[in-house]
Order: C-alpha cells, then sequence, then structure tokens
C-alpha cells in the first residue's frame, strides 16, 4: 500500500534529568540517548517502537517507552510516550512509583518537542524530566 513516496522518516532525540533523592544531598544525573532511526510506511509497516532505559543512583530506574505511528494519509506521525519511574532497594527493583503518558503530532517535514516530568508520586522526592525532540522527514 505504501510507497517511497509516502515513506517517513522519524529521528528522536533524548534528554533525561533524575534527581535521586537522598537523606542529605539529592544527585542529580543526565543522561542523553539518539534513538535507533525508525522507517515507517515501507512495506505496510506504520508503527516502530523503541524503549530507553536508564539506571541512576543505585535505586533508581526509568523505562521510556515511544511508539511512532504513521498516518499514511496525511504523513503526519503520532509519538506517544509511557514512562516509567522505579526506586527501590536497587536499580532493577519492580518497584513502580511513577508513571506519565502523553503524545505529540509531528507534521512532514517538522520538529516537536514531548517535554514532560514523572514525579515519584508513592514517596516523593525523586524524579525523570524528560524531553524527546522528534523529527519527520522525508525518506531519501
Ligand atoms: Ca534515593
Ligand atoms: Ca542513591
Ligand atoms: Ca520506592
Amino acid at each position: 500500500m505504501s510507497s517511497a513516496g509516502t515513506a517517513r522518516v522519524v529521528n528522536i532525540g533524548g534528554v533525561m534529568q533524575i534527581k535521586d533523592d537522598e537523606p542529605f544531598s539529592d544527585d542529580y544525573f543526565t543522561r542523553t540517548r539518539n534513538f535507533p532511526t525508525m522507517v515507517l510506511g515501507v512495506d505496510g509497516a506504520l508503527t516502530g517502537t523503541y524503549t530507553w532505559v536508564e539506571k541512576a543512583g543505585g535505586e533508581i530506574r526509568v523505562e521510556v517507552l515511544v511508539t511512532a505511528t504513521l498516518n499514511p494519509a496525511t504523513g503526519v506521525v503520532a509519538i506517544e510516550h509511557d514512562t516509567k519511574l522505579f526506586e527501590g532497594t536497587s536499580e532493577t527493583t519492580s518497584d513502580l512509583d511513577g508513571r506519565g503518558r502523553g503524545s505529540v503530532q509531528v507534521p512532514r517535514g517538522e520538529q516537536k518537542v514531548l517535554g514532560y516530568t514523572v514525579n515519584n508520586t508513592d514517596e516523593g522526592g525523586d524524579y525523570a524530566s524528560v524531553t524527546l525532540t522528534c523529527t519527520n522527514s522525508r525518506l531519501r
């Protein structure tokens, strides 16, 4: 159904700032990630996903699941995130303390920024502040 004329290339660059709440002196971390390039609209594949995981401070893990979906009629790509903040006795705990979801629409040839913060809503203090810079370009 889709030809090279409707294919889109999605590039996402992420910046994550993590606060690890501590009794005396809080710790802050900054992590960056260039997501693998997604090509949508080729051979009927309209959706791409990527999971970005960061660990910090001995107790925190942040998992950002990103889904990119192409509308082949318009060329618009919807970028959705589902972000989970885990905090516990290690960086591999399953203690889910915060979660956030959101999305942004990226028209053809444009760049949009999806920025948000997920707080530790269970115990307070910790947070992950994420900025995803999303570009929707033509396949060359
Ligand atoms: Ca801590
Ligand atoms: Ca710590
Ligand atoms: Ca916890």
